[in-house]
């Protein structure tokens, strides 16, 4: 190429925006190089390209794994041009500079995970090696090249070349972001070639591919910093969760936002019938399954309006106007007059007019849109120093057996209030008791260091209606007369469910027969620490 001419060099899996990128560089004066099938898209938009191989004067070889791999490429990327002899070392091989390099990677994560049998051979040719050695080169070298790897970047870019002025902090950024791309690209082969390794045994391989998603406000208080990154090997094939949730309005969310929008996401995706659950830092305080779901969303908020005003609500069905209308207009059950006032609402869907309506409600109630979380992930919390992984708590409820153990066995109905309070259970900050009935929660007490205190908070807030109702706890119960089963008992609960285990089974299989209250063990704990 003549000196003074500017040079792009292109290559892309996802051609998503390629002739609008092409068409603004061809504009602003730049010759564009490209490999095979990045060329034939940008000649068919009528941008004119200069293909790799003519460049290199090699064809693509080894089935395209050896296509940029060249030094007329990355000599031209690489070299520094304040250093005489690397520019005249170009000179002398006829090598000329890249200005722009702008790649994506092979779909690598999409295709291992969206084709169950794609076999070991094609998953490894999905590795790109070119690409990313392109992307370093042009990352390392962002002084003097331009390195982009996103999409959502291309206007910017062109703005860039549009103005006169250079600046090394915009450069920076495109190399950052070009080293995360590729960092978090080989956490997901890597993880990958260990999955084909050890199966999903347990414990996985430790390279969660993290990518900054936004700076927060503040953290859960106003003195923390704080900041939110998503997991980039899910969010790329949008397997759901809070993390990409769309808002449709509403101030910026918070950290606690997020907290609070994850635990009432996660808990309504439980429920198969229409429901809406209110959480209130972090803890479903109301949940109700309704076949008409503005009867669901009233008694939601009527089990404890207190905790819910300022809560987070959320539904399993989609927003619509009646019930947008609602959500709108509902009074605080307390006093009859104040209307509802939440943080957050989440569904899986809205209707045009559900939506108008809610952003009706109020400038700063926080709408979001989200997706079914992926099962079978990992969940980390951290410690001092260090990091605890386990499985989620993914079990259903098909997943658990309800195995009678008292004389008294329970009527069809309780088993179903049981089965209500069990779901809502697992959602309960330990210890965690939840009275229920007729597909309602009438009461919940959490977070409490012994179960008898957690227990009275349910009762005192179920009130009356504990009388035949379902109690569920999330652990078994250590003692049983005088202690929590006794005072559950004389409460008059119909029914409850625990896991059962302790060494004193005996004693709470006893008290439930004095009383004639039924007991089922669940075999199955859900600790919420
Ligand atoms: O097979 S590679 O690892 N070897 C290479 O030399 C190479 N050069 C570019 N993969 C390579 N690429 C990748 O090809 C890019 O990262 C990009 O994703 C893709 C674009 O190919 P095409 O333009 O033919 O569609």
């Amino acid at each position: 190429f003549p000196s003074g001419k500017k040079l792009a060099l292109i290559s892309l899996s996802d051609k998503k925006d390629l002739a609008f990128l092409g068409n603004g560089l061809q504009e602003l004066g730049y010759t564009i190089v490209s490999t095979g099938g990045t060329a034939s898209t940008l000649e068919t938009s009528g941008v004119r390209v200069t293909k790799v191989e003519e460049l290199t004067c090699f064809p693509e070889m080894l089935d395209g794994r050896v296509k940029t791999l060249h030094p007329s490429i990355h000599g031209g990327i690489l070299a520094r041009r304040d250093q005489r002899h690397h520019m005249d070392a170009l000179k002398k091989h006829g090598i000329s500079t890249f200005d722009v390099v702008v790649v994506n990677l092979y779909p690598f994560y999409e295709k291992v995970t969206s084709s169950r049998n794609l076999n070991f051979e094609d998953g490894i040719e999905n590795i790109d090696i070119g690409g990313p050695a392109m992307i370093r080169a042009a990352a390392k070298n962002h002084k003097d090249v331009l390195v982009v790897v996103d999409t959502e970047d291309y206007p910017a870019l062109l703005e860039f070349l549009k103005g006169s002025e250079d600046d090394q902090q915009f450069r920076r950024k495109l190399a950052w972001k070009a080293f995360q791309h590729v960092a978090s690209y080989d956490s997901a082969v890597s993880e990958w070639l260990w999955k084909q390794t050890v199966g999903d045994k347990f414990p996985p391989s430790f390279t969660v591919p993290l990518s900054l998603k936004s700076s927060l406000r503040y953290g859960e208080n106003p003195h923390q910093k704080a900041a939110f990154y998503v997991d980039k090997s899910l969010s790329e094939v949008n397997a759901g969760g809070i993390a990409t949730a769309i808002q449709h309005h509403g101030k910026e969310m918070s950290y606690n936002n997020y907290l609070d929008a994850d635990a009432a996401w996660n808990c309504v995706s439980e429920f198969r019938n229409p429901t809406c659950v209110v959480v209130k830092h972090t803890n479903p305080c109301g949940v109700a399954s309704r076949d008409d779901i503005l009867e669901a969303y009233r008694l939601a908020v009527k089990a404890d309006p207190v905790s819910a005003f300022g809560g987070i609500v959320a539904f399993n069905v989609e927003v619509d106007e009646a019930l947008a209308r609602e959500i709108r207009e509902f009074r605080s059950p307390t006093d009859g007059e104040t209307r509802m006032f939440y943080e957050i609402v989440v569904a899986p869907k809205y209707t045009k007019k559900g939506l108008e309506i809610l952003r009706g409600k109020s400038k700063t109630l926080r709408i979001l849109e989200a997706a079914k979380n992926e099962k079978g992930k990992l969940s980390l919390r951290q410690v001092g120093g260090g990091w605890l992984a386990q499985d989620s708590d993914d079990l259903v409820p098909q997943d658990r057996q309800f195995n009678v153990v008292s004389g008294k066995a329970p009527q069809e109905s309780e088993l179903r209030d049981a089965e209500f309070a069990w779901l809502c259970v697992k959602h309960v900050k330990s210890n965690a008791i939840v009275i229920a009935k007729n597909n309602c929660m009438l009461g919940m007490g959490s977070g409490q260091p012994n179960r008898l205190e957690s227990l009275r908070i349910a009762m005192r807030k179920a009130g009356d209606e504990v009388k035949g109702a379902a109690l569920a706890s999330d652990a078994f119960f250590p003692f049983a007369w005088n202690d929590a089963v006794e005072e559950a008992c004389q409460s008059g609960v119909g029914i409850i469910a625990e896991p059962g285990g302790s060494i004193r089974d005996p004693d709470a299989i006893d008290c439930c027969n004095k009383y004639g209250v039924s007991l089922v063990f669940t075999n199955v704990r859900h600790f919420r620490h």
